[in-house]
């Protein structure tokens, strides 16, 4: 594997993690890191071995600040075209990862930060995490798919007032908007998240990127193209070996072994 500048990267019983690791600048996205996560979700997307990606933010006050402001202060309008291109590449790649992402919200995720946990399958959050779009307080807006996103997630209306406002929640109230799946102690985040993720390793590889893919492909159409979809995805599966070998083991009353193939 690469090393990373701005990244943390770990792999243990095939579930990958990626910390955000500018702990001083509370893991701003600033452009080189973004292009280091582009190269890294590629190199996890062609690899067959890694069933669940966590993504989470190194020390203990922020998951990602947001978009670097330092950095963002400086660019001309042809940077900042180029600079949301990057963001929106890279945030379109997460939403696509064949496998599951889960985003562990160790702290504040702000603006790019809550953009970045959006474009996730889901969120855990520590008690102590922060969820906000601030744009509108530097006089712009979300760029990377958080008014679209958000919205589609949290409902029209929350989604507007938390954009307009730019205010904050803390975890609970995230959590009670539908923003995040579960709220653990700060130091019981990443079991919590790490158990789930080994939960979701051990299912059949086919299905379980079969259904990621009918759930996100069938949200952007009407719900009969949706379940045409579904056929699809459902057909793939009963084309995999794990198919056969989840339905024998049941009839056998043994565990299930998948092997992730399709039939030979
Ligand atoms: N960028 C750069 N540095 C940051 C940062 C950020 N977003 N957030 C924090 N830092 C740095 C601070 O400057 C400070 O650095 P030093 O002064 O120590 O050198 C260090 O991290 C610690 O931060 P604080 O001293 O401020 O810590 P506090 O506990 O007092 O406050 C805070 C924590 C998170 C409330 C505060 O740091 C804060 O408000 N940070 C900014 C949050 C924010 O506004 N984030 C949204 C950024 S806007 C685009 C698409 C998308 C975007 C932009 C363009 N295109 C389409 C072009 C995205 C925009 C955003 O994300």
């Amino acid at each position: 594997m690469p090393t990373y500048k701005h990244l943390l990267f770990e792999e243990q019983n095939q579930i990958a993690t990626i910390t955000f690791n500018r702990p001083k600048a509370l893991n701003a996205l600033n452009q080189e890191l973004l292009q280091e996560l582009a190269g890294l979700l590629d190199v996890i997307a062609g690899n067959e071995d890694w069933r669940v990606l966590v993504l989470t933010g190194a020390g203990e006050k922020a998951f990602v600040a947001g978009a670097d402001i330092t950095e963002l202060a400086t660019l001309n309008a042809l940077q900042g075209k180029y600079f949301a291109k990057l963001g929106q590449d890279v945030i379109n790649r997460l939403q696509h990862l064949p496998i599951p992402v889960i985003a562990a919200v160790n702290g504040y995720a702000l603006g790019g930060g809550s953009e970045m946990a959006l474009a996730c399958d889901f969120i855990y959050a520590a008690d102590s995490a922060m969820f906000g779009l601030p744009e509108i307080n530097l006089g712009l807006i979300p760029g990377f798919g958080g008014t679209q996103r958000l919205a589609r997630l949290i409902g029209r209306n929350r989604a507007k007032e938390l954009i307009f406002t730019g205010r904050m929640v803390k975890a609970d109230e995230a959590r009670d908007i539908g923003l995040v799946n579960k709220v653990c102690p700060a130091d019981a985040l990443m079991d919590e998240v790490l158990k789930t993720a080994a939960l979701m390793a051990q299912k059949g590889k086919v299905s379980l990127r079969a259904a990621k893919q009918a759930i996100n492909k069938g949200l952007d159409v009407d719900l009969a193209t949706g379940c045409e979809i579904e056929r699809d995805a459902f057909a793939l599966c009963m084309a995999s070996d794990d198919a056969k070998e989840g339905t024998t083991a049941f009839l056998e009353k043994r565990p299930a072994e998948f092997k992730g193939r399709l039939n030979e």
